[in-house]
């Protein structure tokens, strides 16, 4: 996978810059919102060639299949999924989660546990307009943090049951929170791009009991 680094990634080492006085909160529509703080994530290019890295001493990536129709499909995506009792496949990771909870910790009332990987390796990959509604998300307001590492990728959001789409192109250590309702009101997705596109890398980082 050729990934085509940015010239700030290369001049940092990974990192974190300050979440507070540096993120803009877009309100949306029915209670939800979300949270944009770009280059959250320093030394992206870096991270990026440690994780995209197979076997021990990177992710071990996983494939899905999904059932389409009479057939079975491979989901257009790697993926792995780590447990709030897992290790994450590198510290600047566990940092991140801790930086998330302190932030949010009065609004959000506790702690981001889990940490979703996707691994989109060109523009076929992607993944279809869905809200993460696993678990109480289904219910109740809450949080998902989305850290984007490698090339920028289209994250469009649209509301359930119709209306414009919002779109913002995230990578290279961006951070976006979707919060309040977001899950249950407004739905997102990666759409596939036609162009030359580089592979992507995004940790999604939710709360107990949340998917
Ligand atoms: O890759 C992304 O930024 C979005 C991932 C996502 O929506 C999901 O896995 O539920």
């Amino acid at each position: 996978m050729a990934l085509q680094g940015s010239l700030l990634d290369q001049i940092d080492d990974v990192g974190l810059r300050p979440l507070v006085g540096a993120i803009r909160r877009v309100e949306l529509t029915r209670g939800a919102w979300i949270d944009l703080r770009p280059g959250w994530l320093t030394g992206a290019d870096e991270l990026f060639s440690r994780l995209s890295l197979g076997g021990s001493a990177g992710v071990d990536w996983q494939g899905e299949r999904r059932q389409m129709y009479d057939r079975e499909v491979a989901t257009p995506r790697l993926l792995r999924f780590y447990h709030a009792h897992e290790t994450l496949p590198d510290p600047v990771l566990t940092q991140a989660r801790s930086a998330l909870s302190a932030h949010y910790r009065g609004e959000l009332g506790e702690p981001f546990t889990t940490a979703g990987m996707c691994l989109y390796r060109d523009g076929r990959d992607s993944v279809a307009w869905h809200g993460d509604r696993i678990g109480r998300s289904n219910t109740h307001d809450t949080m998902v943090a989305i850290v984007s590492i490698g090339q920028p990728r289209t994250f469009a959001m649209r509301p359930v049951g119709g209306g414009a789409s919002i779109r913002h192109t995230l990578g290279h250590g961006d951070l976006i929170v979707m919060g309040g309702s977001a899950q249950r009101t407004w739905e997102h997705a990666i759409p596939k791009s036609s162009k030359a596109t580089g592979p992507r890398i995004s940790i999604q980082f939710r709360p107990y009991d949340v998917r």
